[in-house]
């Protein structure tokens, strides 16, 4: 049977019941004894350093027993088995110095599922049997500093990070995987690596196969170890057409029941779960019985919660078999389907739609936009500098603009700096950032900083179609939104009907060509400064106001923002004279569907 059968296969079930994971390979692993000798093999008999525990390297030196394992769990009912690859990456391998070895760990693991998945179906016809290859979160945080004392180090990159995911996505899907899932996500940038990696996979290979995520929430703070709540987190990873969203390891069935319902409640995608046979008792076993495990996943199914559902640390294929049982004949969750509303996120989300709230996008962490803060940056005081934006979150910013922008700057160092500092501090990256920088390179540098969904500030059509097109494209991979300025091949839109016939192009070029969601595009038909003592600039506000308006009644779920402080340039200096222009420019522009404005928060 070739992988589009098997595709349409695995639709069609998961439209009839839930389906069944298998359980820990860890667990079943422990229960052979292995020896130093068994890891080795023939292959790495003379390894310089020791190989015991490396369990992904069984795959090549004890495929008896990997083999085996799949096999108890497709006996006890498993529809989907997991690849023995967990961590099978560059990355998590060079504790081994098997990095030379990922490949052929990684086809060995797909193979071996593929085998014994191809050898259940031939048996058992009516329940066909699938292969889920397994991308790890690797031993490394890129949004996370392993050192104390400096909290904007980094142990691996994003680009570090997409290579290693890339190597094993390709190898999975040579080995034969139906499905890819990158799991026990516990730093959301690491798991957007993996999302960047497996779509240029895909793109490559002209291959389009389901792709899963399944987060780990660490404890009772219901918060991911990078610190993102549930939310954030689904805000952050759904930009990757994912097959399904779900929740895994760290915690038992009872600990995750509210994180489940409230995903299955948010996502308009298929619900996951595979917990732990409970919490591990004081040396570190987890003894959660079958029945006791099935009992609360059998709830879940009743409560239409799942479309998948397994096991993690800790269970067996007795635990497999009585949730198999338990979930047996209830319907699969229904997925929902939820308004076209744009969701970003920092550690917590934030939700935004046509008539919401006015949100406030702080401008002062923005070296051309404030001298102090433009001073601390070029000295290196990053500390005062954090508390520029800090300041800025406690004044009511929901949203930081960061803005490296200056001659004497290395702008993309300063950008990467700033974002991974920020990135420590949860009192400032609650809120979601914005990248602001007019060069590519700069902000796609910030991109691979930011765990969240930030938005871009800004793309537009100056350099031409192709090149908003590849651009519009890659933030689009990165997960974020986009502010697109009304600025084309002619210039910068100073009258009404160019600012909205732009705003209407660049919209029909980024919903049809790029398929870039509308309630993630953010127009801004460009605030420019009125009295500067030349009369052609006196209509800019009112300009500006129309626009608005034009572009909220034609443009569907998109988004208004605007540089509010551009309007009273010429009243540098007089800050009273400024605030009540921004006042009264705001009271309007929000009647006339201004969504955010980058303002100064205070
Ligand atoms: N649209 C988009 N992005 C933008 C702008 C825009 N980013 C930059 C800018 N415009 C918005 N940000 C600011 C920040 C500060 C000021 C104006 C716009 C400002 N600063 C005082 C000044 O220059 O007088 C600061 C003085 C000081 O403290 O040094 O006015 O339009 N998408």
């Amino acid at each position: 049977m070739n992988a589009v059968t098997r595709r349409a296969q695995l639709e069609k079930a998961l439209t009839e019941r839930i389906l069944v994971l298998d359980g820990a390979m860890g667990t079943m692993i422990q229960t052979y004894g292995l020896e130093e000798a068994d890891y080795r093999g023939e292959r790495f008999r003379a390894h310089p350093v020791p190989l015991k525990g490396n369990s992904d390297l069984l795959s090549l030196t004890r495929p008896d027993i990997i083999a085996a394992i799949h096999r108890a769990y497709f006996e006890a009912g498993a529809d989907i088995a997991e690849t023995n690859t967990f961590t099978s990456t560059a990355i998590a391998q060079a504790d081994y110095r098997l990095e030379g070895a990922v490949r052929d760990l990684n086809l060995a693991g797909a193979r071996l599922a593929r085998a014994v998945a191809d050898e259940f179906t031939a048996r058992e016809p009516h329940q066909p049997r699938f292969v889920c290859g397994i991308l790890g979160p690797t031993n490394r945080t890129a949004s996370l500093s392993p050192d104390v004392n400096d909290p904007g180090f980094r142990g691996v990159t994003f680009d570090q990070l997409v290579a290693a995911y890339t190597e094993q996505a390709e190898a999975l899907l040579d080995g034969g995987a139906d499905l890819l899932m990158v799991e026990t996500v516990f730093d959301t940038l690491n798991c957007k690596a993996a999302l960047f990696a497996v779509r240029g996979v895909f793109q490559r290979r002209g291959a389009d196969v389901p792709l899963l995520v399944s987060g780990t929430i660490t404890d009772a703070s219901g918060r991911t170890l990078s610190g993102q709540t549930l939310e954030a987190f689904w805000n952050s990873v759904r930009h990757a057409d994912l097959f399904s969203i779900g929740l895994n390891c760290a915690l038992g069935a009872k600990q995750l029941r509210p994180y489940v319902e409230e995903l299955a409640g948010l996502a308009d995608r298929r619900v996951s779960c595979h917990p732990n046979a409970g919490l591990p008792n004081e040396f570190g076993q987890y003894e959660q019985s079958p029945e006791e495990m099935a009992a609360m996943l059998g709830e879940w199914a009743r409560s239409g919660f799942l479309n998948i559902v397994g096991g993690c640390c800790g269970t067996t294929p007795a635990h497999i078999r009585a949730i198999a049982e338990a979930v047996k004949g209830h319907p699969p969750r229904r997925i929902p389907d939820t308004p076209r509303v744009t969701r970003l996120a920092g550690l917590e989300p934030l939700r935004m739609w046509p008539g919401s709230l006015f949100v406030n996008v702080g401008e002062r962490t923005n070296v051309t936009g404030s001298s102090k803060f433009a001073e601390l940056v070029k000295q290196g005081d990053y500390d005062k500098a954090l508390d520029v934006a800090r300041q800025q979150v406690e004044n009511g910013a929901q949203i930081i603009d960061v803005n490296m922008d200056e001659g004497m700057l290395d702008s993309q160092a300063a950008m990467v700096r700033f974002l991974n500092l920020i990135a420590a501090e949860p009192d400032i990256s609650k809120v979601p950032v914005m990248i602001d920088s007019s060069k590519w390179e700069v902000i796609e540098a910030g991109l691979k900083c930011v765990q969240g969904k930030g938005i871009v500030n800004s793309i537009s059509l100056k350099e031409g179609e192709p090149a908003f097109v590849g651009r519009a494209t890659l933030v689009r991979r990165y997960g974020a939104a986009v502010v697109v300025m009304a600025f084309d091949e002619q210039g910068q839109a100073d009258t009404v009907d160019r600012k909205v016939a732009i705003c209407a192009r660049a919209y029909r070029i980024l919903t049809e060509q790029v398929g870039f969601p509308p309630e993630d595009i953010i127009f801004d038909p460009n605030i420019f400064a009125v009295a500067t003592g030349l009369a052609e600039h006196s209509g800019y506000a009112m300009a500006y106001l129309e626009a608005c308006r034009r572009i909220k009644q034609t443009l569907p779920h998109c988004l208004v923002s605007g540089g509010v402080s551009n309007l009273s340039f010429s009243f540098r200096g007089s800050n009273r004279v400024r605030e009540a222009m921004h006042s009264a420019f705001l009271y309007h522009a929000i009647q006339a569907g201004m969504d955010m404005g980058i303002v100064n928060a205070g």
